[in-house]
């Protein structure tokens, strides 16, 4: 019985006789043990090199009024990535009522992964456009719309954005593909939410002389900096209850146990864990 000696040995030979009952001919049979080399290879590298892989996880970030910029405001923004799958969640208060608020993700490899201050007022207007801020927090790399594209290219699609009714933004969207590049530049903890749109002269819309540094065809006003925040990979002091060491003693139980893997395979539910902690 010469088709027997294929029959690999050990868990998989009912499933593989079976499989060679179903489908007769050397070549199936072939194809099927391949097929199952490489699902075995694929476990193997998912397990023994799984951060470099699998960029997956989750990052927060507490946003803050811009200085300068005569916004009252705040807000949340967590970011989680699935590979090159980003769902974004984000909550402000205090923008601009009724009007459109540009919101991105920005990340630039040799900006400081910060949000900026008056020392980036270059102009010395006492206020920062969004150009001041790029040395802090890089260019744009996600446009976080609510329809359509999500890429730089819609950075000022003003159509697309929330408009913040009553000031307010809750903003939630899934399945926002982008390059591995950037799925890991956000996973870093230096990439940044910056959310736009501010009301300097307080008349309830986008007005005055001065123009966007982005678009001349619009108000300085309508594209300067709001809120920031750097999407860090752990909750900042603010979201922590001061409950203390749980989450914190399993990120050094995982660490300790050696596991870049284990604990970015552990990643989402010890996040889930602090959320839930937070919350309580
Ligand atoms: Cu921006």
């Amino acid at each position: 019985m010469p088709r027997e000696e294929v029959t690999p040995p050990g868990k998989v030979r009912g499933l593989w006789g079976w499989l060679s009952r179903s489908f007769k001919g050397e070549k199936m049979r072939t194809t099927t043990r391949l097929a199952g080399v490489a699902c075995g290879t694929a476990a193997l590298l998912a397990f023994g090199a799984g951060p470099a892989l699998a960029a997956s996880g989750s990052v927060h970030a507490n946003l803050k009024a811009i200085e300068g910029n005569g916004v009252d405001g705040s807000g949340t923004a967590m970011v989680k990535v699935s590979g090159t799958q980003l769902t974004v969640t984000m909550a402000a208060m205090g923008l601009l009522a009724d009007q459109p608020h540009a919101a991105h993700i920005h990340y630039g490899s040799d900006a400081r992964h910060e949000c900026p201050t008056l020392s980036d007022d270059s102009d010395d207007n006492g206020h920062l456009n969004t150009s001041e801020g790029v040395p802090a927090y890089g260019e744009i790399v996600v446009s976080l719309t609510k329809s359509g594209d999500t890429s730089p290219k819609s950075g000022l699609a003003v159509d697309r954005f929330d408009t913040a009714k009553g000031g307010k933004i809750s903003y939630e969207r899934g399945s926002i593909k982008v390059s591995s590049a950037v799925a890991k530049d956000v996973l870093s903890g230096e990439a940044a939410v910056v959310i736009h749109g501010v009301d300097y002269n307080d008349d309830g819309k986008y007005s005055g002389d001065a123009k966007s540094d982005l678009d001349p065809s619009l108000p300085t006003e309508a594209t300067d900096p709001a809120l920031c925040g750097v999407l860090n990979k752990a909750p900042e002091g603010g979201m922590d209850t001061g409950s203390g060491g749980a989450a914190g003693g399993q990120n050094n139980a995982l660490i300790a146990l050696g596991g870049g893997a284990l604990l970015a395979a552990a990643g989402s539910g010890v996040i889930a864990a602090r959320r839930t902690r937070a919350r309580a």
